[in-house]
């Protein structure tokens, strides 16, 4: 049987004398959020030794960290979680002391199309690390850490009052929220079950560099700069509570090294925007670094059938995380978008690799008929 890991050289590392006692494992360092927390953790800790676990789905990117490839505390292992016996052999390799679980299939309306694949990476996937972690830590649980990272859609939907505290009963609604409700009772149980060592953290919706544009803002702005349709379902009232990546990543940074074993902390951004509020302010945004004339780019706005199940609101109250841990976003949302939206005009060249190919297809069977 080929070696699933054979694209790696552990040997070198382990040979490699400048090379750090503590071993990190992320899963999903390609992706738009494991990338922003792979950076943070390989440039602000040097003494440890961070492996990208990543199978490179369509939206894994290795692109998303040109700027840190070379050094010589990063490691890039291409692997699949739901393959259990890779996770098994990783975890035979390596002695990880923390794992960082970001991989995943993240996006609401894949999950409508295709549940199964979430089910097999967000369920079955993260049992399989889970398993693997209790096996190469039997018997010596202590300073180890099994960070599963959540989303607040695990808590189900808002009406126009109200915030999801660490205490909401869980009611998902798609199949993404409900795989991900799964994985995070997987975690628990394997908390309280086997004594893993695991913390959890519930995250509103993220934006900034790197952001697929099958998700709202990174959708907008593509369209909104190649003077296409932005496509806005239902009314646009439904409500987000957006936080820039950079945030969530220090908030993971955070909880990974001061939270406690066995509890979960909110992260958000106490920043609730209406769809189509948040739309035509990116639009006025737009129209001035395009010096395009006011109101131009609002003309590109096209109401679309909704999303099924489409959850109302989502509001994170994440008390618990400043009180406890002392974090707090940093950035205003106007500017955090004003970055972002610099970020894409002055990355065209990898809005256009990551709109080729597949995503074109995708992007027909989604909106050409809605
Ligand atoms: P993403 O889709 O951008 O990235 C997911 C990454 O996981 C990709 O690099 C992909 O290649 C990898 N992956 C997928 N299936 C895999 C598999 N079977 N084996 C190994 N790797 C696999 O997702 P994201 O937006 O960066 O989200 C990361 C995590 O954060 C997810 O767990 C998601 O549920 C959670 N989250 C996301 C948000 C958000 O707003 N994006 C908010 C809260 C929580
Ligand atoms: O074309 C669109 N038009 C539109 O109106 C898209 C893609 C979305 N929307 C709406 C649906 C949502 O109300 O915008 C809102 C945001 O949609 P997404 O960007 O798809 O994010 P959401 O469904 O809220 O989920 C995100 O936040 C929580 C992430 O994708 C999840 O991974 C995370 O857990």
């Amino acid at each position: 049987m080929p070696n699933p890991l054979k694209t790696c050289n552990f040997t070198d590392l382990e040979k490699n004398p400048t090379l750090s006692k503590i071993k990190i494992l992320v899963t999903g360092g390609a992706g738009f959020i494991g990338s922003h927390v792979v950076r943070r953790l390989v440039n602000n800790y040097p003494d440890y030794h961070v492996v990208n676990l990543d199978k490179l789905t369509y939206a894994g990117n290795l692109a998303n960290l040109r700027d840190i490839e070379h050094k010589p505390n990063y490691q890039f292992v291409k692997a699949d979680i739901v393959d259990a016996a890779a996770m098994q052999q990783l975890f035979t390799e390596h002695d990880f002391q923390f794992v960082v679980h970001l991989a995943a299939e993240s996006h609401v309306d894949r999950s409508i199309s295709n549940p199964i694949e979430f089910v097999m990476t967000n369920v079955v996937g993260t049992v399989n690390l889970l398993n693997a972690a209790r096996h190469a830590w039997k018997d010596r649980m202590d300073g180890r850490r099994f960070y599963h990272v959540s989303t607040d859609e695990v808590y189900g939907s808002l009406g126009d009052e109200g915030m999801f505290t660490e205490t909401t009963a869980y009611d998902p609604h798609s199949p993404y929220s409900a795989s991900k409700a799964s994985s995070d009772h997987f975690v628990r149980a394997y908390h309280d079950t086997y004594g893993l060592p695991v913390v959890i953290s519930n995250c509103s919706n993220n934006y900034g560099s790197y952001h697929f544009p099958e998700k709202l803002i990174p959708l907008a702005i593509n369209n909104i700069v190649n003077s296409r349709p932005i496509p806005v379902y239902g009314a646009g009232e439904n409500v987000r509570d957006w936080l820039w990546v950079e945030d969530h990543a220090r908030a993971i940074d955070v909880i990974l090294h001061t939270g406690k074993n066995g509890e979960t902390y909110n992260i958000g951004g106490h920043n609730e925007w209406k769809n189509i509020d948040l739309i035509r302010l990116l639009c006025r945004i737009l129209d001035k670094k395009l010096n395009r004339n006011t109101g131009d780019s609002e003309k590109l706005i096209t109401f679309v059938k909704d999303r099924a199940g489409h959850d109302l609101r989502y509001a994170i109250d994440a008390t618990k995380l400043k009180n406890e841990l002392g974090w707090m976003p940093s950035l205003q949302f106007e500017e955090g978008l004003e970055k972002t939206v610099d970020w894409y005009l002055a990355n065209q060249e990898w809005l256009n690799q990551v709109t080729s190919g597949d995503y074109k297809n995708y992007y027909d069977s989604q909106y050409t008929k809605r």
